[in-house]
């Protein structure tokens, strides 16, 4: 890992806009600046203010933008090197000719999160925040970005740190035990141990179950809507999504393919899936959905089974509520503006527990109370006791499981009365991995991983 050059990047997205910057870090940023950039009053770059002036080729002194600069002394800087920022105006073929002349003049072009590399190995981020960087500039959703801005100021590192801080303890306490052999551990001392023990377990348990909620503000949920031909699955589909995406009309069998989209529901993103109508049929492409539409049923995290409210159950509609039954399911009686021929208590799924809920497609009736009806179906038991962690990330996901497992064996090993030798191998191990969360003891082709998935320029 080379961190003695200097590297530039631009840091702005590709493309036309109003301004576009140019980043340099390292030992040579001012040096390779100045040569460029040069203020309109002549006086040299000063750290934290924002310099007026203009970019100008150093060779043959041909004007190429003006731009306005600044400057950050090591080590109050992003980085912790000396940086400069050139804030150009965001053309493309401006940027790249800045790039280059700060690349003849002996800076390298940086890679994917470089820039973030170089604070975390100067001590400016742990682990945790950098992949918030990351995360925060990846979000799709408010929610995400919220969890990542928490996260960037250290909230999860916080957390692991009175664990660490117990198990650093208990290690101390087992170690002395050791280094006086003749000493034996007292079993008071035992039972104290073999209690903190289970706290931490429990503490760690607690962060990792929050990777439910986790991966579902990242990665969203699957919801397929399903039903036979003509109760409004469509219909319903645009209502959610609040634009006409899917064909409807009166004729059953309108559907054939999956139809898919993505809406936001309090920050989680929800991929909805319209589907074919369910029933038997003869009609090869028709058909061909129907098999579709029962894929998504099995691949989906929540099934709307949608029912229409002006009709009676038929044997289509029975078959349907059979099939879905395994399926985290939610009723929605459809066609609530027309004359209601299906009360709730005719319906066997009803009967049997799964919530319901009665809309109209049509008039737009009980489709926010539906979108909230999902929410809620979405967090319950799932959502975080405590708002702060949150585990999003699988490569954290990952250590705590594997610190939990070394912790289980260390308490296996404390109470089947093992030397304490045999207890702190798990303790130890716990640590370490612990400790490669927050990048504490971290190898360097898995810093390599992580800070390959950045963009270029941060
Ligand atoms: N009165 C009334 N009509 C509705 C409602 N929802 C849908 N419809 C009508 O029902 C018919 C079928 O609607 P779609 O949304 O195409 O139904 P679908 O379930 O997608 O049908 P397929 O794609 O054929 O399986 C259309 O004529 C809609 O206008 C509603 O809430 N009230
Ligand atoms: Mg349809």
């Amino acid at each position: 890992m080379d961190v003695e050059d200097t590297i530039s990047a631009i840091s702005t997205a590709m493309g036309r806009a109003g301004i576009g910057i140019v980043r340099l870090s390292g030992p040579r940023a001012l040096d390779i600046a100045e040569q460029l950039f040069h203020t309109r009053s002549g006086a040299p770059l000063s750290p934290n203010r924002a310099q007026w002036g203009e970019i100008r080729d150093p060779q043959s002194g041909e004007l190429i933008d003006e731009a306005v600069t600044t400057f950050f002394r090591a080590p109050r800087s992003y980085t912790g090197e000396d940086v400069v920022e050139l804030s150009c105006h965001g053309s493309p073929v401006v940027l790249q000719r800045v790039l280059a002349l700060t690349t003849q003049l002996g800076a390298r072009i940086a890679k994917p999160g470089e820039f973030t590399l170089r604070a975390f190995l100067n001590g400016r981020l742990d682990l945790t925040q950098a992949e918030a960087v990351r995360d925060l500039i990846d979000a799709q959703t408010v929610y995400q970005a919220k969890v990542a801005a928490r996260q960037l100021r250290g909230s999860f590192s916080r957390q692991l740190q009175p664990i660490k801080d117990a198990l650093t303890d208990m290690i101390v306490h087992l170690e002395t035990a050791v280094e006086f052999a003749d000493e034996d551990v007292h079993p008071q001392d035992v039972e104290a141990i073999a209690a903190r023990l289970d706290r931490v377990i429990a503490h760690l348990s607690d962060i990792e179950r929050s990777f439910g909620f986790g991966r579902l503000i990242r990665e969203g949920i699957q919801l397929a809507i399903v039903g036979r031909p003509n109760v409004g699955k469509s219909s319903i589909f645009n209502k959610l999504l609040e634009k006409e995406r899917a064909i409807v009309t009166d004729i059953p069998g309108t559907t054939r393919d999956l139809l898919s989209d993505v809406i936001s529901l309090d920050g989680i993103p929800v991929h909805l899936i319209d589907t074919a109508g369910i029933r038997q049929t003869a009609d090869r492409v028709e058909s061909i959905g129907v098999e579709r539409a029962r894929t998504a049923i099995a691949d989906a995290d929540i099934v709307l089974v949608i029912l229409d409210g002006s009709q009676e159950l038929t044997e289509d509609d029975r078959a349907i509520l059979e099939e879905t039954q395994p399926a985290p399911r939610l009723i929605v009686i459809n066609k609530n503006d027309l004359p209601c021929r299906l009360t709730p208590e005719r319906i066997p799924a009803v009967a049997s527990g799964s919530p319901w809920i009665r809309v109209s497609a049509l008039t737009g009736a009980g489709i926010d109370e539906l979108r909230r009806t999902i929410v809620d179906f979405i967090a319950s038991g799932r959502a975080p006791a405590a708002e702060d962690v949150i585990l999003t990330n699988a490569r954290h996901h990952d250590l705590i499981v594997r610190a939990i497992r070394a912790l289980r064996e260390s308490q296996g090993a404390l109470k089947g009365g093992y030397t304490e030798e045999v207890i702190l191998v798990g303790m130890h191990e716990a640590l370490r991995v612990l400790g490669e969360i927050t990048g504490e003891t971290t190898v360097e082709d898995i810093l390599d991983q992580i800070f390959s998935t950045f963009c270029i320029g941060k």
